[in-house]
């Protein structure tokens, strides 16, 4: 059964969360005149997930994914001297599958309202659900702090050994419509993956500065050409991950994680004949950006990538933190 759970804070921010893939649906937050802005891309009702037409897209909008986040090369992996295959479209396995953790219903577990609201949902995958080993239970806190900022907190554990890779797939515009272009963007990485042709890493490692992925110094996303980002960042110096800026609305949100990467994704537009998202709102080229922050992609097929496999007894975790603050004309440092 469906089921959506607002939280508000004290300080403006808000949001709402179904059970169905644990999706953000929105997050509000209020801008530099102190007028609330939703700043997370959604579809206007709940139900609105199910419907094949927003699914044959494949926009995973605010979902949690899973059971591993990113491409898997050829479909397949070993582990403990087996090999697991996974179903594949186009030669690789991509975000756990055609029934992945973004289109299941999770439980919602727990909900706290006040300070520091919270929501909690839960998930049982169970052994050789979309062909991963282990039942595997997967928890997902969303929580407002009162410093206006979002914690989204992943954990699992598991009865057999199995790979795994979380993360939120939430799209972020600064303006609440339009296009990211004008947005600031900091990526705190001079480290990105290679990628073949159909996305899948290579295995080797690339200097940004050998690219025009170079976003240590805050740019405009539009400094990007072509189709825009679909890349994983290394993070090496944590917390700090990445900052998006909106000058338009004085909106400013930094990212922190202790994830090993970043998938940054601007995808060029949405389908927006086909689809209406929340508040009619109209977006345009590079609608929204995504801060997927997670393990490195294959690592299940890459022994020198860090690790993916997790254990019974031990337990998964994957916390991030979009932080939100307003400022008043010049760019944030
Ligand atoms: C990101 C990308 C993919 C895909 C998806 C919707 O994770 O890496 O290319 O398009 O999101």
């Amino acid at each position: 059964m469906m089921e959506v759970v607002k939280l508000a804070n004290s300080k403006g921010m808000e949001l709402e969360v179904c059970n169905y893939g644990a999706t953000l649906m929105s997050l509000s937050v209020p801008n530099r005149n102190k007028e609330q802005v939703n700043v997370v891309v959604g579809l206007p009702e709940a139900e609105d997930y199910l419907d094949p037409r927003y699914q044959m897209h494949n926009l995973y909008l605010g979902s949690s994914v899973g059971r591993y986040a990113g491409r898997i090369s050829n479909g397949s992996f070993q582990l403990e001297g087996k090999y697991y295959t996974l179903e594949m479209e186009k030669g690789v396995h991509l975000h756990g599958g055609q029934n992945g953790f973004d289109k299941k219903f999770w439980e919602v577990i727990a909900t706290k309202q006040g300070r520091n609201p919270r929501v909690e949902l839960s998930l049982l995958s169970k052994d050789m659900d979309e062909g991963y080993p282990g039942n595997l239970r997967v928890s997902v806190v969303y929580e407002l702090l009162e410093s206006n900022a979002l914690r989204i907190y992943y954990t699992a554990t598991t009865d057999r050994p199995t790979v795994l890779n979380l993360t939120n797939h939430a799209y972020y515009n600064l303006n609440g419509a339009g296009s990211v272009s004008e947005h600031y963007l900091q990526i705190n990485s001079s480290k990105l993956l290679e990628l073949d042709d159909k996305k899948v890493p290579t295995g080797k490692i690339l200097e940004c500065s050998q690219t025009h992925y170079d976003f240590l110094k805050k740019a405009h996303v539009k400094k990007i050409k072509n189709s825009g980002l679909d890349d994983v960042f290394v993070l090496s110096q944590k917390p700090f991950c990445a900052s998006l800026t909106s000058m338009q609305t004085g909106i400013h949100m930094k990212v922190l994680t202790r994830q090993p990467a970043v998938v940054i994704y601007t995808p060029y537009l949405f389908p927006e004949m086909e689809l209406d998202f929340k508040g009619s709102t109209a977006y345009g080229l590079f609608p929204a950006i995504c801060f997927e922050t997670q393990n490195f992609p294959d690592a299940p097929n890459k022994s020198h990538f860090p690790n993916s496999v997790l254990r019974p007894g031990e337990t998964y975790t994957n916390e991030t933190v979009f932080d939100f603050s307003t400022c008043m004309d010049t760019v944030r440092q």
